[in-house]
């Protein structure tokens, strides 16, 4: 069981699940959403569109297709709204029941993104408590899912994780 976190752009990783912080359409965007669809092809936005979309918290998985990884699980983070709009449990929710997600489909290994910081402006240091915290919380009571990677794209959110993980060893 490891948790580490890595610089790096999420659709190069050869994993079981890469996380995709999507929007309640599943259909597609920027961000993080646009280059996992631009890399994993058109075929992936045909099988989201058989899901009918995601509430914010929840998860839902499709195949990975052209991507290295073999899933990708889409979660929709929460728009940030000041911080009293639910946005710590909503976000948390996002991990647990993309680590639920995984748990059931027998992946071993996932990647997180760090979902809600880009365009749904979740403060990056706020983000990054709640998703390591929740997954330190859950992953010991995980069967399935052996490694956890929190994929940084940027040096800001690289140096925070790396911190707190730190912080909490
Ligand atoms: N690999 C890893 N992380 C990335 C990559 C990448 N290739 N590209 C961006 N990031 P965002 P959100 C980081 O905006 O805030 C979309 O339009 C980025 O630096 O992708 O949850 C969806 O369709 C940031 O730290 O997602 C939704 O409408 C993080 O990924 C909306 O954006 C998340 O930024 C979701 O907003």
């Amino acid at each position: 069981m490891s948790i580490q976190i890595i610089q790096s752009d999420i659709t190069t990783l050869s994993v079981g699940a890469i996380v995709n912080a999507a929007n309640s359409s599943l259909l597609g965007g920027g961000g993080v959403d646009g280059a996992i669809h631009r890399a994993a092809g058109p075929e992936l936005v045909k099988e989201c569109a058989t899901i009918g979309g995601c509430p914010t918290g929840e998860a839902r998985i499709t195949g990975g297709y052209r991507l290295p990884a073999k899933r990708v699980i889409h979660t929709v983070g929460p728009v940030w709204q000041g911080g009293n709009h639910k946005e710590p449990e909503l976000l948390a929710s996002c991990y647990r029941n993309s680590l639920r997600l995984a748990e059931e489909n027998g992946i071993t290994s996932i990647a997180f993104p760090n979902i809600s910081t880009g365009v749904y402006g979740y403060p990056k240091d706020k983000a990054a408590e709640v998703a390591i915290g929740t997954v330190a919380d859950v992953l010991p009571s995980c069967k399935v899912v052996q490694d956890v990677y929190f994929v940084c794209f940027d040096a800001e959110n690289f140096a925070l994780y790396r911190r707190l993980l730190q912080e909490k060893q």
